[in-house]
């Protein structure tokens, strides 16, 4: 198998695709995993804690600032095969966070906020889910009421990721009682605004005892008379569409994470059944051990083909959002499939916290449910194909 620059193997040739510049990009950012957080990850997973000690070094990668979409999504498979917290961070402070400022916010609110979180000085957070509304967030109840010189927030948030590290957070919220929001119901009446750290009434509390995503700081967020002023609305927020047009760029970040988490627990089996011997032979000489590797490198191959191919459109402003869910459902899916079938090719040994397959698995479980759950992008695909809406009957 063909060696990459950086000593990784390249399956079915996938360097071929790439530009030299892509695959710079990409040897940087993995050098970056290798050295700084690959280290760590075992420490921080038992700890729950995020290693905040390497954002300096994303942010020095150029992860927190635009990025072409192929560049974006290789970043976002190295990141992941270290743990899909640490692409977690970074999507949802650049692809969310910064991204929903860039496009909605006024050029005040850029430049007050974006050279910060550029710098990684400021890190951002995005809070659309509430702990009655997941899969439905047209329905949230935070409402934002009109008060002299701005707004009044209250109500509950929960699964912001970055919620207690979060410099500033964009808040999505029912407009009320406002002349913008006069007839329109549902979904239309959702607004975003930025709340800031330290705000009076603004709460977010760190959701403990989690078995998956434990590198993450995945938060609740209380509001309680929470006030902010009129020049932290997002103007170009029309309703739900706006979030939704948002959670695209990181539902096209999982696409790409998942096959990074992929790999690493396929060359995590690979190699221990190259070394681990029973009945006097490596079990990788086993024929049900060679069905199994040779099922996780096709799942492998598969999803970053499938990345690639969605990275590529995108790049000429051609991928629709109903790709990205296709992207989404199928790459979670293999990976998922690739993280538990590797542990069981480690065995015992795939229990314990030297290995990485498990923790991937536990992760991709939480993948499997967030940024739409796999039922909300089966339903999506089935809208697509038939025309016939699923979600309400
Ligand atoms: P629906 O009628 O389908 O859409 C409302 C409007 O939005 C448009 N639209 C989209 N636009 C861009 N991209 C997309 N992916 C879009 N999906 C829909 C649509 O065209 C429409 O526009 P308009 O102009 O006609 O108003 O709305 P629906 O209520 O039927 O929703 C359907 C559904 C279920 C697909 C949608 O609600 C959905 O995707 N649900 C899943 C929600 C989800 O992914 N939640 C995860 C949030 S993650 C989070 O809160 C934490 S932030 C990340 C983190 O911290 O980790």
């Amino acid at each position: 198998m063909a060696k990459t620059a950086s000593e990784r193997p390249d399956y079915s040739h996938f360097d071929d695709l790439l530009t030299p510049d892509e695959r710079a990009f990409r040897d940087r950012v993995r050098e970056f995993v290798n050295a700084r957080v690959l280290p760590r990850i075992a420490g921080c997973w038992e700890d729950g804690t995020f290693p905040m000690e390497v954002v300096p070094g994303l942010a020095e990668l150029g992860l927190f600032g635009h990025l072409p979409p192929v560049h974006e999504g290789l970043a976002s498979f190295e990141l992941e095969r270290a743990d899909a917290g640490i692409r977690s961070l970074v999507s949802v402070h650049a692809h969310l966070a910064q991204g929903t400022i860039q496009e909605f916010g006024t050029q005040e609110q850029r430049e007050r906020f974006l050279p910060r979180m550029g710098r990684g000085e400021l890190i951002g957070a995005f809070s659309l889910t509430e702990p009655a509304h997941g899969s439905d967030p047209g329905a949230l109840e935070v409402t934002a009421r009109p008060v002299p010189g701005g707004y009044r927030l209250d109500g509950h948030k929960r699964w912001a990721t970055n919620g207690t590290a979060a410099g500033v957070t964009i808040v999505w919220a029912r407009l009320v009682d406002h002349p913008d929001v006069q007839g329109a119901t549902g979904a239309r009446a959702i607004r975003a605004f930025l709340v800031e750290a330290g705000t009076p009434g603004f709460t977010p509390r760190a959701i403990d005892r989690k078995l998956s995503f434990r590198v993450s700081a995945s938060s609740e967020i209380f509001f309680d008379g929470c006030v902010v002023p009129e020049a932290n609305r997002l103007p170009g927020v029309t309703g739900l569409g706006s979030a939704l047009k948002c959670l695209n760029e990181a539902r096209y970040g999982i696409v790409w994470g998942v096959a990074g988490a992929a790999t690493a627990s396929f060359e995590e089996a690979l190699s221990y059944s190259r070394v681990r011997e029973q009945f006097g032979r490596p079990i990788a000489a086993f024929q049900l051990t060679q069905s199994k590797l040779a099922s996780m490198y096709g799942a492998v191959v598969q999803s970053m083909l499938l990345a690639l191919h969605l990275g590529r459109l995108k790049q000429r402003d051609a991928l629709h959002h109903t790709d990205v869910s296709l992207g989404k459902l199928v790459n979670v899916r293999h990976a998922l499939d690739v993280a538990r079938t590797a542990r069981t090719v480690l065995g015992g040994i795939g229990i314990l916290d030297t290995s990485v397959s498990l923790r991937h698995a536990a992760n991709l479980e939480t993948e499997l449910t967030y940024e739409g759950t796999d039922e909300v992008h089966q339903l999506i695909l089935g809208r697509h194909l038939t025309g016939l809406d699923a979600f309400r009957g």
